[in-house]
């Protein structure tokens, strides 16, 4: 006979109780899981969406360089970057991805989209050929600094004035060594005495030639800057390492333009140079740097022609000035910022391209990743609406 006990009844209902809450809780545990894994596995989705876009754009890059290569190949007039409107220079599909050529425009630093174009490194002052007074009246220079940058340079360890040699390396904590040789590239600025980030790169962080916004916060957000609602340019927009012209004689060396001494000479290209370079050359001032740059921009189309210069001027002349002047150069900047076919995976690599060879030859490259997003805020927010437009779907 069966003896149901009461004890063991409420004992069997007690089991299934908790039982019951058990399996309850294992299941609120699975969905909790499930919906850990499904919102990390939405994340590592997005994340390889995002990879794969920045492949997209990365290729994108390679065929941007490939196409500024073609065009600097066939040059209609070697020594002069074609006119901007003969080529693609913004918003160029290639395959699902977009590119873009950040250029520079002349003095316009306040804008909410870059410039779009290739950049003449002829239009900047040569660093290795500039005297200490020309770089004294670059912009927020100062005369240590550009004494310096003469030190840094030059074989000798005889100290200018206001300089520093090996002495004030050696005292540095921790010590560098002076080069006592020419600069390879302009970022070698940073490593010169004295050298510091505002100076050298400026407010412009992202290096698009425009005042992005948290370039005009003053201390809210990188990069220190006065907000002042214009854009300080550091020493890196105004020079250059590069000035090599081609060679008449076979086998020669390129090395730059030469006196009949066969010393290489400054010159800068007078069709491209903005303002603040033209005005430290000898014989010129701010007011004719400005009216070279304004008789210029009515000119239209320039090609290798300097002959402009000499309707310029209202008053004074360039006779000084003249030596320092060309109509050509042979090394441009490919600045090219990419994104894949939704508007993601942001990319950007700047190339400087040498056009004086047989051939054009990539002679410096540099990643601006890091730099982060450089095409302003006009075309970030016609981006984000793409990609809502796409999510809506
Ligand atoms: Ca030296
Ligand atoms: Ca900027
Ligand atoms: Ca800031
Ligand atoms: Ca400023």
């Amino acid at each position: 006979m069966e003896i149901h006990s009461p004890s063991r009844h409420s004992f069997r209902h007690r089991t299934q109780g908790s039982v019951l809450i058990i399996v309850m809780w294992v299941s609120l545990g699975l969905v909790s899981v499930t919906l850990y894994f499904a919102h990390s596995m939405y994340f590592e989705f997005k994340a390889a969406g995002n990879v794969y876009e920045g492949h997209q754009a990365q290729q994108a890059i390679d065929g941007a360089l490939r196409y500024a290569t073609y065009l600097l190949a066939n040059l209609e007039e070697p020594g002069t970057l074609p006119e901007v409107d003969t080529y693609v220079a913004q918003q160029a599909l290639i395959g699902e991805a977009t590119f873009w050529y950040i250029g520079r425009g002349q003095e316009s630093s306040i804008a909410a989209t870059p410039v779009f174009s290739l950049v003449d490194e002829g239009s900047k002052l040569n660093l290795n050929l500039a005297t200490q007074e020309m770089l004294e009246y670059l912009p927020n220079m100062s005369a240590d600094f550009a004494a310096a940058i003469v030190d840094w340079r030059d074989e000798d360890d005889e100290v200018s004035e206001n300089g520093a040699e090996g002495d004030a390396y050696g005292r540095l904590n921790p010590t560098r060594q002076i080069k006592n040789a020419p600069f390879d590239t302009v970022d070698e600025l940073m490593l010169v005495y004295g050298a510091d980030p505002l100076l050298v790169y400026g407010e412009d962080a992202n290096c698009n030639g425009i005042l992005d916004s948290n370039e005009n916060d003053g201390d809210a957000s990188p990069p220190a800057d006065n907000a002042n609602g214009s854009l300080d340019f550091g020493l890196v927009e105004y020079v250059t390492v590069y000035g090599k012209v081609p060679q008449e004689d076979e086998g020669e060396q390129n090395s730059g333009n030469t006196n009949e001494s066969g010393e290489e000479t400054l010159q800068v290209n007078v069709n491209t140079a903005s303002e603040a370079v033209l005005s430290v050359l000898p014989g010129m001032d701010a007011s004719k740097a400005q009216q070279l740059v304004s008789y210029r921009a009515a000119q239209g189309p320039l090609g290798a022609d300097t002959e402009w210069i000499n309707q310029a001027l209202d008053d004074g002349d360039l006779t000084q000035a003249q030596e320092y002047f060309t109509g050509v150069s042979y090394q441009y900047t490919i600045d090219v910022a990419a994104v894949g076919k939704n508007g993601k995976g942001f990319r950007r690599t700047q190339f400087v391209v040498d056009t004086a060879g047989e051939e054009p030859v990539v002679i410096y490259r540099k990643d601006l990743d890091r730099q982060g997003w450089a095409l302003g805020q006009n075309l970030r927010q016609e981006l984000n609406q793409f990609m809502q437009q796409q999510r809506q779907r």
